[in-house]
């Protein structure tokens, strides 16, 4: 395993200021997305749309590095240029996201496990060769009153530790992903309980594998009240549990914290955010972003599926890169939005 070459890869993909595109959606995925605003799925569209992404001028001041699905990473710019290579000419690390999804967990009815390790070594070496330098592998948690079981929570822990183990072996740095869904009814303190279940059985695995913490990026879900829970936790509330949460579980060690949006609104995804970096000044580790829909939502309605829209969407791309950019130092206000 070359250390030095994880380490300088994780540390470019939090740099101070800056955070993480996640853009790899599936198909299938992206369609949910497309189908929303009437924009027709082909590859030409998805093609369209995420040259827009990755072309956006300036974009490298605050995104480190930027998630593609595997179609994406094969394919090229509108320009004919490859993906990899826009990203690499505007400072962003590419990176590929390499699980085949959640599918539904055996025996435990209403509840996934994150599939793709068989023959992921030789994925990783082709994707390596192809200027991948990270990866990406979600796994999601439902809360309920009794969800998530104990087979959920060390499934996917192990799932998470065998694949961050693969792509070190491979000199890619593995973005670990557990995600408990904010979907559902539950408060702060039922997330909190099992964020921190959730995170502290992935920790255990990744030390069982021998996987190296200096050369992996974490990217948990926030410490949040369900969607639909009655009385929702303000932002402080949500930043300092979010925090207490990470301090228990998450070893100095590991170089950055990149959190997932996971359903809340843009604004409130940055607010979340900066008030972290607020409350704590002295972080062991970068806490920055790696949204999907809240660094994209915006862009995409803007987009709307036409060529004519292509330079507006980029301003509104380069909006949202740089107030999480800014909340990624705490130095976000929300009257920067209207200036902005
Ligand atoms: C961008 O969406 C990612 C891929 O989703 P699928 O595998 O379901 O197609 C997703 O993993 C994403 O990277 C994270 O959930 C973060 O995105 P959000 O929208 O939660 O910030």
């Amino acid at each position: 395993m070359d250390l030095e070459k994880l380490k300088s890869t994780a540390q470019a993909m939090v740099a101070p200021g800056k955070g993480i595109l996640a853009m790899d959606e599936s198909s299938p995925t992206c369609q949910k997305r497309f189908d929303v605003l009437g924009i027709p799925s082909t590859q030409e569209m998805r093609r369209e749309y995420r040259t827009m992404l990755v072309t956006t001028p300036g974009l490298g001041q605050f995104i480190g590095g930027a998630i593609l699905f595997d179609e994406t990473l094969r394919d090229n710019t509108l320009s004919g240029k490859s993906f990899v290579e826009v990203l690499e000419d505007q400072g962003v690390v590419p990176g590929i996201k390499v699980d085949t999804g959640a599918k539904e967990l055996a025996l435990r009815f209403g509840e996934k496990v994150t599939e793709g390790l068989d023959g992921l070594g030789p994925r990783l070496a082709e994707y390596a060769e192809k200027g991948a330098r990270f990866a990406k592998w979600r796994a999601v948690y439902t809360v309920t009153d009794t969800l998530p079981s104990q087979a959920c929570y060390s499934a996917n822990a192990h799932g998470l530790a065998r694949y961050a183990a693969l792509c070190q072996a491979q000199g890619l740095v593995p973005i670990v992903e557990p995600e408990v869904l904010m979907e559902g009814s539950h408060d702060l303190t039922r997330s909190f309980e099992v964020t921190q279940h959730a995170q502290q059985l992935v920790f255990e695995a990744l030390a069982n594998q021998g996987v190296n913490l200096e050369g992996i990026v974490l990217k948990p879900s926030m410490v949040i009240s369900g969607s639909d829970a009655s009385d929702r936790a303000g932002a402080e509330e949500v930043a300092r549990e979010t925090l207490r949460c990470l301090y228990s579980t998450v070893p100095p060690a590991v170089p950055g914290i990149a959190f997932l949006s996971g359903g809340q609104s843009d604004e409130e995804a940055t607010t979340h955010l900066n008030t972290m970096n607020n409350l704590d000044n002295s972080l062991p580790w970068a806490v920055t972003f790696s949204y999907g829909r809240a660094l994209q939502a915006a862009a995409m309605k803007t987009w709307a599926g036409d060529h004519a829209n292509f330079d507006a969407a980029q301003t509104v791309v380069l909006r949202r890169a740089r107030m999480n950019g800014l909340a990624a130092q705490g130095h976000y206000k929300p009257e920067l939005e209207k200036a902005a």
